[in-house]
């Protein structure tokens, strides 16, 4: 099935395809010809996910989906939350946001830095919208780890992660998200969980 991705983000793509499998042909606008930046004016994950992928099929026409994700700390009520991407001044590259959010909780204790990833996914079928969430529960770590994944996951550790067999345990020697084979953090994260629902919901409709 072809189906455009709307995120000029290359990691989202990435992993969105690997979850998706061979059955999904994804795209992104720029590879459709658009390279206008695309929207994202709203105050919540829901309404910037719909703003995206909005934004795709009205210019476009095309069935597509669009991934508003974002980091929510609980001992900063919840922030970066829908900024995460812009979390540190100016036009931040990740590490700029990570190295932000490491020097903001720099004395907060390990209980208080309870933390979680959330995903919203919108899919455009024809006239139908639909959205999906996705929740990855963890703590911000004190320092950098791994060099795998993207963003904040050198300093996210998650709750629980796939054992040997696949089923989940918890996250003994705390392991960050970077440090994580790829699958295994498709496994868990908040993104896998939505693109796992889209899949189900796609061929629940015949798709
Ligand atoms: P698009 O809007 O083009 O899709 P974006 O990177 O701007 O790409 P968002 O506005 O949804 O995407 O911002 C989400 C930010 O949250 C993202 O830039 C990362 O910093 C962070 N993030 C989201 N998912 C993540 C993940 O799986 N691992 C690490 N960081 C993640």
């Amino acid at each position: 099935m072809k189906l455009i991705f709307a995120t000029a983000n290359l990691h989202k793509l990435q992993e969105a395809s690997e979850i998706l499998g061979p059955g999904f042909e994804l795209s992104t606008p720029a590879a459709n010809g658009l390279t206008d930046e695309i929207p994202e004016t709203g105050n919540t994950l829901e309404a910037n996910s719909l703003q995206k992928a909005s934004f795709i099929k009205e210019r476009l026409g095309a069935d597509c989906f669009a991934d508003d994700s974002g980091l929510e700390v609980d001992y900063l009520d919840g922030a970066p939350g829908v900024y995460t991407a812009r979390y540190a001044a100016g036009e931040p590259q990740y590490k700029d946001n990570l190295e932000k959010l490491l020097c903001v909780l720099k004395d907060v204790p390990w209980e208080k830095r309870t933390a979680r990833f959330r995903a919203v996914v919108t899919l455009i079928i024809g006239t139908e919208v639909k959205q999906f969430e996705g929740v990855l529960e963890g703590h911000i770590g004190t320092e950098r780890k791994g060099d795998g994944g993207f963003g904040y996951d050198p300093i996210f550790i998650p709750e629980e992660i796939p054992g040997p067999d696949g089923a989940l345990v918890p996250n003994a020697k705390g392991v960050a998200n970077a440090e994580l084979p790829e699958g295994d953090k498709n496994a868990i994260s908040h993104r896998g969980q939505c693109m796992r629902a889209m899949a189900a919901y796609l061929r629940s409709i015949g798709k």
